[in-house]
């Protein structure tokens, strides 16, 4: 059976050309394997085969102009149009092998993991009888009829515990919808009383030794204050804080013993994001653990020479034991969230199994202002990210002061959370509440709890047991009676919630059994916990870093730390034995789940550089045919798609620009990654570039969202790290929305050892023309500058981008470097020459002499150009050359940055070895011998070149796009921002008069030929 295959719907073009062809008569294809490419003037897409068979006849050629409906080609096809079976729940052998190798080659070998923790264990409800024993009426003044109130909620308690708490919500919802239905405008309340989530009669129970639990906790608690005391001691200016690990230090503690499994030949490991400011918490466990020792501690925050500890959680400083950078506030829960999604992608793409990993991200309730911190939480519901949990350390106090002193965090972020859809877990009192809790008949305790704000909660527990009683009990006298028999001891007893390690417990078992919803952990605790009157819960806490003596003393007798006076007074560290329980146990217990952590490791296995021919149409000249470097870039990676080895670990990530960048070609070919498929047929489903989402989708459209894009980026770009297999993510943005706008996610990336491509495309300050000043960008290139693992490029031509990313992929994903590229490409259209002989070492090393212009003999001059803003160059060159008679060599500069950092370490090599062989750098090495001054310029601030001034003993001019951008047309801006060729060549001859090679007289002339108004402000000031 003959099938004839047609050019399908194309969207709005018409007569587009063909630039490839890829099969060829003969030829056997499957259904969806591309035939032909298609190009408009700003994408480039794939077309595949509707069909499976053996193609009869091509009845196209490249370079025709095709339209919907024209005829491709002809196949033979023994099915006919029969869809070929899909198996797509298979994992691809590529994949098994992948796994196989990651697991072979991970150097544990752990006793089991220990993982009932993480199986579901479904309590009994054995409370039925009590249910009407607990119930009594809040006493609330707008109760018309307290009677009738008393009937519903027995009612309601009855379903409760007869027929179960979903049933009982279900009828509520009912009542609601009802309610609404006939009129009642009822508010909706995201918030439940100010008590805990799980009722104390639905606690699971901690399997630990709670004893020795505690007596390990005591001396993590104890190493960790040491040690930023004793950094103190040795030069105030270290810094350091005890007060959050503190106030932390069960939350940490319940999570290593029972719920954190590590990394080990048998499974992925869980991820945790622990607060950055809380550090000394967790090097004072991995003393115990004796993975450092005192002399490490005694190098808390001295990292000069090597063996000193982080200030904070950094993997570029501690690359074996850190994993995530946190401490710069908000952006760990962001980065977290996107790990927990990008863990999912791996999963439903299956380059990973599904071994129920979470990842855990710990943060401060100050922190929760970032609007980073909260940033994602829609997308972690709306993903059903049931291997994420937040645990928010409520500590009600930030650096300053209470974080809501006059309301309550806790209960905001109740509503917030839940509102998104997350599941909450408040974890706000502890056990010695119980009691009263259950005794509390009238309802009072908890409408006290509930009328209290955190600035009361605050200096509760700043004052001690008899404030307590007077001023949070005694405001209602069935209140103080409730505590009559308690003593002031006993009242200050009374423990928060994040302090109890059964609450702790019970409530992480809750989260990591939970599914299809995030979590969050609201735990109440106390800033400083254990500090006494030096810094527990007063406003200075976060800033304490000096304990007293004295404080030493009570910190030790509070948690039982067996020191003596003479000890404490020498402020030593303290590690039990080898052979001590506690050792044991915690060793054991780490032993259980896999090993330790945090640990940094990788066991990923490089990809294999394309080989030439992926990139060689790009050596080619494009002859008449102009094309954008974004649009070169999208070809190339359309090209890369069709390597076996790279195209899966491919994460194009976009936020919602595809079609800017002429990538809609990409939705079809390799689907937008979506975890529940496509539930609609989408409005284009007829058109070549559909919009196709799918679960096994590839690409990340992350919407509007470039802080949430840079957090997905540095997901796949450690991937290597936190799940053993290397991914190669590009995140293409509009270049202005890049560093500027997301910065330190950027540094973050950094210090994460982040591999992967950032594309800073339509970039350039008159390159992009119409969009304006809050859209061109004339410095990311400098931003760039400033990440020392950032390594940065401005091609102007389609070889110099295809030599630069070729070298990328070499030394980041075969090479393992732990860098990361920024290259920028533009959306003007040129034709690209064909690629010069020998200058791939100079496009990598950041410039190279493109072309010489030496009819005259005469005068010569230095041209150094930058992006689009080359091409201005070598007109300008050809203008001088051709009418004013001078000379030129003309040099592409495709890396100011790269250029400067090879300066600096040539001039530091010469000032260190003063009278020794001076060595040269790169940029003497290209101008050192040329004739005549510089010029350079790019589509950026002058600085920009300006940073390879001091590398050439040379007179150097530059000219560039300082100030403001505008919009406009092209031509116009560059009038503007003096970078067209004009004034390139007016600056040119000026500089040569200025050096006195030529008469002034040209200069002026041109100034007055190309009509450049001398009285014109500086473009920074306009
Ligand atoms: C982006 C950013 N801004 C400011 C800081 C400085 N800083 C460090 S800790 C802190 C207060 C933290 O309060 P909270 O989040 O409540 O944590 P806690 O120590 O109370 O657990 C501040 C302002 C920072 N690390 N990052
Ligand atoms: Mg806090």
């Amino acid at each position: 059976m003959s099938e004839k295959l047609l050019v399908p719907d194309i969207g709005d073009f018409e007569e587009v050309e063909i630039i490839e062809i890829l099969v060829k008569e003969g030829d056997k294809i499957s259904k969806n394997d591309p035939v032909i490419t298609l190009e408009s003037d700003k994408s480039s897409v794939e077309v595949p085969s509707a069909f499976e068979g053996v193609v009869d006849s091509i009845n196209i050629k490249i370079g025709d102009k095709v339209s919907k409906g024209d005829l491709i080609l002809t196949l033979s096809s023994e099915n006919g149009t029969q869809q070929k079976q899909e198996t797509i729940e298979k994992i691809p052998p590529a994949t098994e092998k992948i796994i196989a190798e990651a697991e072979n080659s991970n150097g544990y070998n752990k006793s089991e993991l220990d993982t009932n923790v993480h199986k579901e264990i479904k309590v009994e409800n054995t409370q039925v009888e009590e249910h009407n024993e607990r119930l009594e009426i809040v006493e609330n003044n707008n109760d018309i009829d307290p009677q009738e109130t008393k009937e519903w909620l027995e009612s309601l308690s009855a379903v409760v515990h007869s027929e179960g708490p979903e049933r009982a919500h279900f009828l509520i919802k009912q009542l609601i919808d009802q309610a609404y239905k006939e009129g009642s405008n009822i508010p909706y309340t995201q918030n439940t009383p100010y008590i805990n989530t799980i009722p104390a009669d639905e606690e699971i129970k901690s399997p630990g030794d709670q004893n020795i639990e505690r007596k390990i906790r005591a001396l993590i608690r104890w190493n960790s204050a040491v040690m930023v005391v004793r950094a103190n001691m040795r030069d105030p200016s270290l810094g350091g804080h005890i007060g959050t690990f503190a106030s932390a230090a069960t939350l940490y503690d319940i999570g290593m013993n029972h719920f954190w499994r590590a990394k080990s030949n048998k499974f992925g490991g869980d991820l945790i994001y622990f607060q950055g400011h809380s550090a000394p918490g967790i090097y004072a466990r991995a003393f115990l653990e004796g993975r450092l020792d005192e002399k490490q501690l005694d190098r808390f925050r001295q990292e000069v020479y090597p063996g000193g500890l982080s200030s904070y959680p950094h993997p570029w400083l501690m690359p074996k034991f850190w994993q995530f950078p946190t401490v710069s506030m908000g952006l760990g829960p962001m980065m977290a969230t996107y790990q927990a999604r990008f863990m999912k992608y791996l999963i439903n793409r299956k380059l990973i199994k599904d071994e129920n990993r979470k990842v855990w991200s710990f943060l401060g309730d100050g922190e929760i202002d970032e609007p980073e911190a909260l940033g994602s939480i829609g997308l972690a519901a709306r993903e059903k990210l049931d291997n994420l949990i937040y645990v928010v350390n409520c500590n009600l106090q930030r650096l300053d002061g209470p974080v809501r002193g006059n309301g309550k965090i806790i209960q905001e972020l109740e509503g917030i959370f839940r509102g998104a859809g997350w599941n909450v877990i408040k974890v706000i009192w502890g056990s010695y509440w119980d009691p009263l809790l259950a005794n509390d008949k009238s309802g009072l305790l908890v409408k006290r709890m509930n009328e209290a704000v955190d600035g009361e909660y605050q200096a509760f527990k700043a004052k001690g047991g008899l404030y307590v009683r007077d001023n949070f009990f005694g405001k209602y006298p069935e209140l103080k009676n409730l505590v009559a028999s308690y003593t002031d001891s006993d009242i200050w007893k009374l423990n928060r919630g994040g302090h109890d390690p059964h609450k702790v417990y019970a409530a992480y078992h809750k989260a990591i059994n939970t599914k299809d919803r995030p979590t969050v952990i609201l735990a109440k605790t106390i800033k400083g916990y254990g500090m006494g009157k030096s810094g527990e819960s007063i406003n200075t806490t976060h800033q304490q870093k000096k304990l007293g003596v004295d404080d030493l003393l009570y910190y030790r007798d509070r948690f039982d730390v067996p020191l003596t006076d003479e000890q404490v007074k020498n402020i030593e560290y303290f590690r039990p034995d080898e052979n001590s329980e506690e050792i044991k146990y915690l060793k054991k217990r780490r032993l259980a789940l896999g090993g330790y952590i945090p640990e940094r490791s990788s066991f990923s296995k490089p990809i294999k550089t394309p080989s030439n021919d992926i990139f060689d149409f790009m050596k080619k000249s494009t002859g008449e045919k102009e094309m954008s470097t974004t649009m070169a870039l999208v070809r190339m990676l359309t090209n890369l798609l069709r390597d076996k080895n790279v195209a899966p670990r491919l994460v194009p990530i976009i936020p919602d620009e595809a079609r800017t960048f002429g990538m809609e070609g990409f939705f079809q070919k390799i689907g937008i990654y979506a975890h529940e498929g496509q539930k609609y047929e989408p409005e284009d489903s007829a058109q070549l570039s559909s919009y196709k989402e799918e679960k096994s989708g590839q690409v990340l459209e992350e919407g509007i969202n470039e802080a949430g894009s840079m957090a997905s980026w540095i997901a796949a770009g450690t991937s290597y790290s936190n799940h053993d297999i290397e991914m190669i993510p590009i995140y293409l943005f509009y270049s202005m929305f890049g560093f500027q706008r997301t910065g330190d996610f950027a540094w973050a990336a950094g210090d994460s050892q982040t591999r992967g491509f950032l594309i800073g495309a339509t970039a350039g300050r008159t390159t992009l023309a119409g969009e304006g000043l809050q859209h061109q960008d004339g410095h990311s290139h400098l931003l760039a500058s400033t990440i020392p693992n950032c390594v940065s490029y401005d091609p102007t031509f389609h070889y110099e981008l295809a030599t630069i990313f070729k070298e990328g992929l070499r030394r980041m994903h075969e090479k393992h470097e732990n860098i990361f590229y920024y290259i920028t490409t533009m959306n003007e259209n040129y034709s690209h020459p064909e690629m010069p002989k020998d200058c791939e070492e100079g496009i990598l090393k950041g410039m190279y002499k493109i072309k010489d212009f030496s009819k005259n003999k005469k005068n010569k001059i230095q041209l150094l150009g930058s992006g689009t803003i080359l091409r201005e160059m070598i007109e300008a060159a050809e203008i001088l050359q051709n009418e004013y008679q001078v000379d030129s060599e003309v040099w592409s500069v495709t890396s100011f940055n790269e250029l400067r950092r090879d300066g600096l370490e040539t001039e530091r090599y010469n000032l260190l070895n003063p009278g020794g062989e001076k060595k040269i750098s790169y940029v003497e090495k290209c101008l050192g011998k040329t004739e005549g001054p510089i010029l350079a310029a790019s589509d950026y601030m002058r600085m920009n070149s300006d940073q390879i001034r001091p590398y050439i003993n040379k007179s150097f001019y530059s000219l560039g796009t300082d100030g403001f951008g505008r919009s406009d047309t092209r031509k116009n801006l560059r009038k503007f921002f003096e970078v067209d060729k004009e004034h390139i060549v007016a600056y040119g001859l000026s500089i040569l008069s200025n050096e006195q090679l030529i008469a002034s007289k040209h200069a002026v002339d041109a100034i007055k030929k190309y009509k450049i108004d001398k009285d014109k402000p500086m473009p920074t000031k306009l």
